[in-house]
Order: C-alpha cells, then structure tokens, then sequence
C-alpha cells in the first residue's frame, strides 16, 4: 500500500510511526499495534489527500496533517477491548448495514422512556420489533432552554442531564451490542449552540475561539452572502446571520444558518477540523457504531452560492470517513443530506465508492413521493423519479423512511414533475392543502411548517397517522375509513421494507400515534409545528398491541407480519439490483430486486379501489414459474390473467 502514497505521505507516514511506535507498543499486544499500523497505512493517503486539499495553501499545512493523525492515534488508544473486537468482527461482515434483518427505529429517549436506563428498560418491547438499528435522538448535552429539539449541542462529551451519564450511555451501548442492536447517534457538526465553550471563549474575543465561527464586525459580508442564501427556518430564524451584541467588544455579526443560537462552526480551521475528529472518536469509543453527519450539506460556505453541496463538503467527509477508519472500522456514517438526488451522489455511492462518502444517506425523495401518492392515488411520480434516479444511487445503502421528527419537505424534483405532466408549484401547493386537509376530501391531518403567506411555499407536519388519514377517521368515527387509514399505513412501511437498506420506524408510527398539538402551549415549541409529530410513546395503547381486535394490535402485528417477511428472504439484501418498472395502471408501484438466489417482485396499489396490472409484468421483472405472495396473499399461477390488489394492497411476489 505504501505504493500509492506520494513521497511527502510516505515520509510522513514513516513521522507518525516514530513519533507513536513506543506508546501504542507499550498499550497493546503486538498484533492490535501491528493491526493499527497496517490500517492506519491503508487509509494514510486517502485521508492526506483530501485534507490537504482543504488545507494545502497554509503555511503551516504538514503539522496541520500530522496533527489529525496523532488524534487518530489518540483514538485508537482510547479504544475499549470489546469494541476492537466488534471492529474485527464487522470487517468480516462488511455489509453488516446491508441485510435483510437490518430494521431501525429512531425515538426521543424522553419521549420513548424517560431516562437512557429507561430505554434500556423498554429493549424487549423493541426486540418484538425485531429492531436492529437504533438511532436515539438528542443524546448530548444541549443548551439550556430552547434547543431546536437537542440540535443545539453545549457540550459533545456529556449525556443530556434529564437522560443520565456517560457511563448510562456506555452501559445501553452495551446492553444493545448484546442484543445485535447497532446505536446510531446525531453529530451535530455543523454548529454548536452559543452557550458551548468554545462559543463563550469567542464571545469572550479570545481570537483562537473567534476563529472557530464565522463572526462579522459589520454587515457588509454577511448581507453579500445573504444575496445567494436560502432560509432554513424562515418563520422563527430569519436570515442567516445573529448579531450578539457582547462579542469581542462591539459585538459581532456571527453565522447561524438554523436559529439564533446555533452559530455554524468554521471548517476553513483545521483546528475546528481537529476538534470534531476528536468528538467523532469519543462518541465511536462510548460505543455509537452509526454517526449520523447532521445537517452535511451547509459545512462549507462560499460567496455567491447558496452555501450548500459545496465541494468542500465532499473532502471533509472524505477525510473524516478515511480516518475512522482506522480508529474504528466497526463505525460507519450516515449522511443527513435533504438534497436532490444528483447531489446526495456526493455523500453516498455503490459500495460507498471504495470508502470514500458515507455508508447511508436518507432517501428523500422516495420519501416525498409515497406521501404524493397517497395524495393522487398514483404511482405515477414515485415511478418517474425512480426512472431518471442516477444508476449509482439506485445501488448505494439508502435509509427509507415514511416519517422522521423533521417537516416533509417536497424536494421531489421539478424536472421529474414536468416530466409526468405536472406543474411543479401547483403539485406543491396541492400537497400542502391536501396534508393540512385543506383540499376537498382530504383525509388527512397535518399542519403547515414555515408557511409563507406570499408565496403559498410551506412544509408539513404530522404524525404518518394523522397524515394517512387515522386522526381524521377516528373523528368522524367511520369503520371503513379507518380501515383504509390502517391500509395505507401498512402501505408505506410496506413499501420500505420492501426495498433494500436499512427500513427506518419512527418511533410510534407501529402504534398509530396521534398528532401532539400540546406543543402549542409551551413557549419553548410553540412556534416550531414539528412537534406536532414527536408524541410521547403512549404505552397504554402499545399495551393493546398483541390484541388484534384493536387498531393497535391491527398496526402493530401489520408491521411484524412486514419485518418478519422481510427478515426471512434474501432479496432485500443491499447487494442485488434495483429494477423500477411501469406497470399498466397508474395507481399502481412496481419494482423488481434482483439476485443470483432470487427475484422479488413488489407491487403497491396506492388507490381505495381494488386494481389490477398485467399478468405478464413479473415475467418482464424476470420471475418465472406460479408466483408466491411473501405477505400471504394470492399467488400467481397464469400469467394471461391480471394480477389483482385489493385497495391499498401490497403483494411481494418471488418466483420458484
Ligand atoms: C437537521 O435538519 C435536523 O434533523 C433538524 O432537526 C435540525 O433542526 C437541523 O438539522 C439543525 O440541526 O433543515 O428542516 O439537508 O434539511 O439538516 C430540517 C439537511 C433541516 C437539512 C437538515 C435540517
């Protein structure tokens, strides 16, 4: 390997095995020492490059690139027994992100269980779920008072005090390896809050601390950027930029792209670089085997550009995913990048593009689309954008989701929607007021997130219950709506664990939780709708939930019969191919997933109404023989007779 290094790497690389040869000799046996130095080889250049390509121009550019490899070093010294054994274990299993038994949930501990040792408490009711991959929510300590819901991190080496200690942390991470539960946690790279330490250092005028952030003496810069910048919360946090009047004297003009107090960190200092690296291999080593990069696409910022997706971005990831590495190869990332489909290319690849962009990225727009289909009761968008998605995005680890704690924000494609006939500001515009159940008709409950009276522009709110329609029949108290909000439910989440990567719950949507509208009374939410759809976990109705006479035990046993089927067939397995396919009825989502041990089949009927598509669509997706249902239902034996689905039906079909 030392061949593909340059000379300088090769001469930097011999520095860093003499400046650290004697102390990781004197701390591990000689193979985990031996193990560290061949990896560390292995990933030498591939983190150099990048990095130096940040930071090449400065003076002092080979300490800086030094530097980062003695916290490497550091890392790895600090690394638990266990977790270098999982180290070794997962690069056996490199796809273990990548199975059919993969099934993640995502919850609030507080609003799951209470404390961390109250998740602890509630694993058993997960393993029903048969989960894997948990990802808690807000784990840090996050500034006192409003806090963006744990998003406004003061100190990234402590437990949020309401949720326990580090050692809590480190006694769940335990418990969840013993089950084969993989944690994912939020890191909150892009900003702090202005309460953490080295913001109060800044705001002090240490001019070491000033340079961790992006502050201005006058406004002549930031209304300059301001000319290219979008709003992210435009209603609460307008404009990009908070001035603070007690900073380093005058007061200062400080980035904070999010709210006022969120102030985006500097990445153009490597010092700022450093200090990340040191928080990633901290949480890696308290167990966290996902790192979730919040908010990636706003790392870097240029003038003119609306200080997104910026090249940059890609290196930092590059170079942060090289050297994890090599302190811990059992952890991987997942990109939170919101953005179009050519973009998230850049965080995410086949087989990550030989490790250089992150293990997961969310898939958005798939996302997006199921809710436009149950909208329109068509296929027909979901169908289109999987068609002109790039073919390597079709093969990289997606997260799919139905819902999360954020807004549904409709980033389907503009040319994706003129594509299929529609104008892309009236199909928004139609969303909304069909989720806020403004449209005619509409059976859905939500509620509008930023909503810009001037424009129309807004996102949305709400639990997968009340958006499917749950709320709403429950209050007009009609059996047969009910029964249909259940469907489409199962429906969407059908749909996910019906596609390959990681199926994400989120936490509640396996009961049918309600809308929360209590936020509204407190000052600290009011203002912020997504906290209509982060209810607490109602254990009274999840205690119903192995009664199938009851609409939770309908959900919750609905989604078990999913997992279940999911977790006993290979084709869900990452390492296959992704084959859309147009069916004969627009109501009606087909796709195939290929490999050499078997083909799958998946059809979803997005309409109330019973529909059928072409006998002979599994024979183009490559089946052959009588067709098998994985979910139970009708199979197919003759290929001239249409297939038929049942109102919001769902049929996995595999040939024999
Ligand atoms: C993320 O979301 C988090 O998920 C939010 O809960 C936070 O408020 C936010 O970061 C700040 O930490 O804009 O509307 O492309 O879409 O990072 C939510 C990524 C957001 C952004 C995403 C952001």
């Amino acid at each position: 390997n030392l061949l593909q290094m340059t000379p300088e790497s090769r001469v930097a690389f011999a520095r860093l095995r003499e400046r650290h040869a004697a102390k990781l000799a004197d701390r591990f046996e000689p193979r985990d020492a031996e193990m560290f130095w061949l990896r560390a080889e292995r990933w030498f250049e591939d983190a150099r490059r990048p990095f130096l390509a940040l930071y090449g121009d400065r003076d002092d550019a080979t300490v800086q690139a030094d530097a980062i490899f003695d916290c490497v070093v550091d890392g790895y010294l600090a690394r638990p027994e266990p977790l270098r054994l999982l180290d070794l274990e997962r690069q056996l299993t490199p796809d273990w992100f990548e199975r059919p038994n993969l099934i993640g949930y995502v919850l609030y501990p507080q609003r799951f269980a209470g404390t961390l040792n109250d998740v602890q408490d509630r694993l058993d009711y997960l393993r029903e779920l048969h989960i894997t991959y948990l990802h808690v929510m807000s784990l840090l300590k996050p500034r006192p008072g409003e806090n963006d819901g744990g998003y406004a991190i003061m100190d990234y080496r402590s437990i949020a005090p309401e949720l326990g200690t580090l050692e809590d942390l480190r006694a769940l991470t335990t418990a969840l390896r013993a089950r084969g539960i993989a944690l994912c946690a939020d890191l909150v790279l892009n900003h702090t809050a202005a309460e953490h330490d080295w913001a109060v250092r800044a705001r002090r005028g240490d001019p070491d601390y000033l340079d961790y952030y992006y502050t201005f003496t006058d406004r002549e810069l930031p209304d300059a950027y301001e000319r290219s910048l979008p709003e992210v919360f435009p209603d609460e946090a307008p404009g990009n930029f908070t001035f603070v009047p007690d900073m380093a004297g005058d007061g200062r003009w400080v980035w904070t792209t999010f709210n006022r107090y969120q102030w985006d960190l500097n990445y153009r200092n490597p010092a700022v670089f450093r200090e990340m690296l040191a928080v990633m291999c901290f949480l890696a080593n308290q167990g966290v085997d996902v790192l979730r990069l919040d908010a990636a696409p706003f790392l870097w910022k240029r003038m003119g550009t609306n200080c997104q997706n910026q090249p940059e971005v890609q290196l930092l990831i590059e170079t942060y995913r090289a050297l994890m590495r090599v302190v811990a190869p059992g952890v991987i990332f997942k990109a939170e990048a919101i953005v179009p489909p050519d973009e998230l290319l850049h965080y995410i690849g086949v087989d990550a593009n030989a490790g250089k962009r992150c293990e997961l990225a969310y898939n958005n727009q798939f996302m997006v689309n199921l809710w436009s289909g149950l909208a329109t009761r068509k296929a027909t968008l979901a169908t289109a954008a999987m068609h002109m998605a790039p073919r390597l995005l079709l093969g990289a680890t997606a997260i799919h989701y139905v819902r999360c704690h954020d807004d549904i924000g409709w980033g389907m494609s503009d040319e994706t929607l003129r594509q299929i006939g529609e104008d892309p500001q009236a199909h928004r515009h139609f969303l909304n007021a069909f989720y806020t159940g403004r449209f005619p008709g509409s059976f859905a409950r939500g509620d509008y997130f930023q909503f810009d009276p001037v424009s129309g522009d807004a996102r949305i709110s709400g639990t997968t219950a009340s958006l499917a329609g749950l709320e709403r029949a429950i209050e007009i108290g009609d059996p047969a709506e009910l029964d249909l909000a259940v469907s489409r439910i199962l429906l969407v989440y059908g749909l996910i664990l019906g596609r390959a990567g990681v199926p994400l719950i989120y936490m509640g949507d396996e009961i049918g939780l309600l809308n929360d509208p209590s936020y509204r009374d407190d000052p600290e939410q009011a203002h912020d709708s997504r906290w209509l759809h982060r209810p607490r976990m109602d254990w009274t109705k999840a205690a119903r939930r192995h009664d199938p006479g009851t609409l939770e035990g309908r959900l919750f046993q609905g989604f078990k019969r999913l997992i279940e089927a999911r977790r006993a067939h290979p084709h869900t397995h990452n390492f296959g191919l992704f084959h859309p396919l147009w069916s004969d009825n627009v109501h009606v989502l087909a796709f195939a997933r290929h490999r050499q041990d078997g083909h799958l089949l998946v059809l979803a009927n997005f309409s109330e109404h019973a529909q059928s598509v072409q006998g002979d669509l599994p024979r183009h997706a490559g089946l052959t023989g009588a067709l098998t249902d994985l979910l139970g239902g009708d199979g197919v034996t003759d290929p001239s007779d249409r297939i038929r689905l049942p109102p919001y039906g769902l049929k996995w079909l595999v040939g024999n």
